[in-house]
């Protein structure tokens, strides 16, 4: 078995729901057991900033699926949960990427992990931080990786109020 963290994002429709359906969905496959999850997020869009704000979350999962198989799934619940692509950092109903599978690197056509910009990106390090804020990439705990970035665009939605959370 191996533990891979699996990173997901929304930002079309009701994105909690997206994310709730993903989660639920990567529950469901065969060989993959979701062991952790974070809180949802509320972060503003990275990017291509003229869309509307995400909701962000990781989950650390044990698989005895190898990392292309892990992809395939994550591929596949995007597709079933109705993921159309259009721009490249354009807006998603729901994103599902492979942060890290246990140690291993892998630089291999649609399939780089430990994901090449995670270090770069509060909206995937806070979530993460949650579940594995000693993990090291490439030289960096993901807590002190977080430390070093604006955090002031991101919150966790269960700190806000019911109806700013929904607006
Ligand atoms: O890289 C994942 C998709 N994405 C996101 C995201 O998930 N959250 C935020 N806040 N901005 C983003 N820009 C892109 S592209």
């Amino acid at each position: 078995m191996v533990e891979a963290a699996i990173a997901l994002g929304s930002n079309i429709g009701d994105k909690a729901d997206n994310l709730d359906q993903a989660i639920a969905a990567l529950e469901r496959v065969a060989g993959v057991r979701v062991t952790a999850r974070s809180r949802y997020w509320r972060t503003a869009p990275w990017g291509f900033t003229e869309q509307d704000w995400f909701v962000n979350a990781a989950v650390v999962v044990e698989t005895s699926l190898t990392a292309r198989q892990l992809l395939e799934a994550c591929l596949d619940i995007e597709a079933r949960l109705g993921r159309v692509r259009t721009m490249r950092w354009g807006p998603r109903l729901i994103d599902l990427d492979i942060l890290v599978y246990g140690d291993e690197t892998v630089d291999e056509p649609g399939l780089v992990v430990p994901h090449p910009r995670m270090l770069e990106r509060a909206f995937v390090l806070a979530p993460l931080a949650e579940l594995k804020p000693d993990l090291v990439i490439a030289g960096q705990r993901i807590a002190d990786a977080l430390a070093t970035l604006g955090t002031g665009d991101i919150e966790p939605i269960e700190a806000m109020p019911l109806a700013a959370a929904g607006e």
